[in-house]
């Protein structure tokens, strides 16, 4: 059996947001950005994920040389403070060109627009020595079904991201499916659908994804078996780990905090398909909980890495012998029990 390996552990800035939510303002107040590469550093994370106006704010402002001018010193100074860049992504659905979508807006000057700001995201990662684009595609999809041709959107997804990997050819998309929300259907909702469309483009090799707990939970799926599914084709790039109480707005709770057992099973299967053995980092996309004090900014980030390492000891030690023992003789209800009893500590 191969060495149990260690996992690297990442979040983004926003992932320590001040709690405004659309009913209510911000319940803590604004922190910069050199405070949040504090508390990442301090609290042990090794790396930060970052949306290209995260790295460089004003984007669309600012000209390419500047944007790589500071990425670069950006890079900088995560290097000295030994923090990697994980991924960039183009946030491409707060633009006045992306309110009906990005790539699959009707509008052709709106989808140029998303292509153009997606190459200076890739100028901003290769300034940060990243190779990883997330595509969280936000805008992808209707608000109602008679809007768009959603036959003409895949060519649109596929051009879009053609143009990225002919712009760059060291970089790798992973595109991160969500069912819905802000839409309320998505053109790319699973793992299959954005394994799929990666096929289609001009080097599928370097199109692969990144899977949120929370969004295949959103799509009534259970996220080991879409983690199983994309180590299947070695496509699991990127990974945000949170938790979900069942098909609601998408609510980035802790990792763990809603079902142990769905977050167990997803640690146990990371560590069945080697995930992280080339490098890639556990991600947590999760949010403090509204009413959190500022002095608690950053428990749901350390409970989350405990959580994943608490049940890293659970997959590591449950009893896969019995538990295979009870497969062959296809005494299920025993099995059950057995995971129940494993999990409460027995
Ligand atoms: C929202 C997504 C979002 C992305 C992030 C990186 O539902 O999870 O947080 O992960 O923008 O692309
Ligand atoms: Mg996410």
């Amino acid at each position: 059996m191969a060495k149990p390996h260690s996992y690297k552990f990442c979040f983004g800035p926003w992932n320590l947001s001040e709690g405004a939510d659309p009913y209510g303002p911000p319940t803590r107040p604004v922190q910069s950005f050199d405070w949040k590469l504090d508390q990442l550093r301090e609290h042990g994370f090794e790396a930060m994920m970052f949306h290209d106006d995260d790295a460089v704010p004003d984007i669309d402002s600012k000209s390419s040389a500047q944007l790589v001018k500071e990425a670069k010193s950006l890079s900088k100074r995560l290097k000295d403070a030994g923090v990697a860049a994980e991924m960039v992504a183009p946030r491409l659905w707060f633009s006045p060109h992306t309110i009906d979508g990005a790539y699959t807006n009707n509008d052709p000057k709106c989808r140029k627009y998303a292509i153009e700001r997606s190459l200076r995201c890739i100028d901003i990662a290769r300034a940060m020595d990243t190779d990883l684009i997330v595509l969280w595609l936000a805008r992808e999809g209707t608000y109602i079904r008679e809007s768009k041709d959603a036959r003409r959107c895949v060519d649109y997804l596929v051009e879009a991201m053609d143009k990225m990997l002919g712009y760059d050819k060291k970089i790798r998309l992973a595109i991160e499916p969500k069912p819905n929300e802000p839409m309320d259907h998505a053109y790319l909702p699973t793992i299959g659908h954005a394994l799929a469309v990666a096929q289609l483009t001009r080097d599928p090799k370097r199109v692969g994804c990144l899977i949120e707990s929370a969004h295949a939970l959103l799509a009534g799926l259970d996220p080991a078996d879409e983690i199983d599914f994309a180590m299947a084709f070695d496509k699991l790039w990127s990974l945000h780990l949170n938790d979900q109480n069942g098909m609601k707005f998408d609510q980035d709770k802790p990792f763990g905090s809603n079902n142990l057992r769905i977050a167990f099973n997803q640690v146990r299967t990371l560590e069945r398909t080697g995930y992280g053995r080339h490098g890639e980092y556990v991600c947590f996309d999760v949010h403090p909980f509204r009413p959190t004090q500022p002095n608690h900014w950053m428990d749901h980030l350390v409970n989350s890495r405990q959580t994943f390492l608490r049940l890293l000891e659970k997959a590591r030690s449950f009893d896969d012998k019995q538990a295979q023992a009870l497969v062959k003789d296809r005494n299920y209800q025993a099995l059950d029990q057995l995971v129940i009893e494993h999990l409460l500590g027995k």
